[in-house]
């Protein structure tokens, strides 16, 4: 039995990650060792990178003490045979199953990515009230709510505040905003005492009956930027604390970005495994052994 045959009905895919229905109430998210980068999946997975995310997910869901989908990691009650059970330790998570908000959570604290862009066009839904003369990377005076809608491209599509009120209802926004700016800064405060910036980051929340939850993987560094808080510098390119060895070793090749994304060599595997489990042991400040003892894996 391999995850492609697992005795349950499969509910979505995600670029890295799986979602299984076990029942009404409860689903199975598996987060893979598969790893993208400029958007494409690159053909050779990465060893233990879905239970290094698994494991900061966890890290997390226990830190911050927020309501959230997590329901628990012990698979023994699933009809699963032994390949499968080795296969998933380690790298799933038994969740309630919520009604997911339509609205990417986006909180930013420093200026990057599509809201830099954004900004150097001349300013749009997601950096209107940012002030003048900032820098690609700058850290901003607060962190910014910026809600984003999945296009059906598959891209984030930045919402305005209106927009997102318009979607999702004026409390709701609110609840959202404030719980999103919560959680990022006590998470980013958490990561820059371990040496690690944590530069912006995505959540999802959903409703399980009438409570409002945390879904989905939290603070990873598949939905977070993460970078070493000694080599920031405004204005300059940040390293992605997990990505950035893969990526150098993509544009050394000269890949134009385009599938198919060449075969990594063993030792570019390696150093990527290398360095996501040295994002997972600096912000746990756990050895990742312990964590895979742990879980049985
Ligand atoms: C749910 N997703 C994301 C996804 C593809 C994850 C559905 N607790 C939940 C969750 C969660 N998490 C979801 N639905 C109901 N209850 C999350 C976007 C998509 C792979 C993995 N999709």
């Amino acid at each position: 039995m391999s995850l492609a045959t697992l005795p349950f009905r499969h509910l979505a895919s995600g670029k890295v990650r799986e979602i299984y229905e076990l029942d009404d109430e409860r689903l199975l998210f598996v987060a893979t060792d598969r790893i993208s980068a400029y958007d494409v999946i690159l053909p050779d997975p990465i060893p233990d990178k879905g239970r290094v995310l698994t494991g900061l997910s966890l890290y997390w869901f226990d830190l911050l003490d927020v309501p959230n989908h997590l329901l628990t990691t012990d698979l023994g009650d699933l009809p699963l045979d032994d390949d499968a059970r080795r296969e998933l330790v380690g790298r799933a998570m038994v969740v309630r199953r919520a009604d997911v908000v339509p609205m990417e959570c986006v909180v930013r604290g420093y200026l990057y990515g599509s809201a830099w862009r954004e900004y150097r066009a001349g300013g749009g839904p997601t950096t209107e009230h940012l002030p003048a003369g900032l820098e690609m990377g700058s850290e901003l005076d607060e962190p910014i709510f910026t809600p984003a809608t999945k296009a059906t491209d598959g891209h984030d599509e930045n919402l305005d505040e209106a927009g997102a009120r318009t979607l999702v209802g004026d409390d709701l926004y609110e609840e959202l905003r404030r719980r999103s700016l919560d959680i990022y800064r006590r998470a980013a405060d958490h990561a820059v005492s371990r040496g690690v910036i944590l530069a912006d980051t995505k959540f999802e929340f959903g409703f399980v009956g009438d409570e409002l939850v945390l879904v989905d993987e939290v603070l990873t560094p598949d939905s977070s930027r993460y970078w070493p808080a000694d080599e920031w510098e405004s204005g300059k390119t940040m390293p992605s604390f997990d990505k950035q060895y893969v990526r150098d070793w993509l544009d050394s090749t000269g890949w134009d970005h385009t599938p198919p994304a060449p075969r990594l060599p063993d030792e570019v595997i390696a150093g990527t495994r290398s360095r996501y489990v040295e994002a997972y042991e600096k912000i746990t400040e756990r050895p990742f052994t312990e964590y895979l003892e742990e879980m049985g894996a």
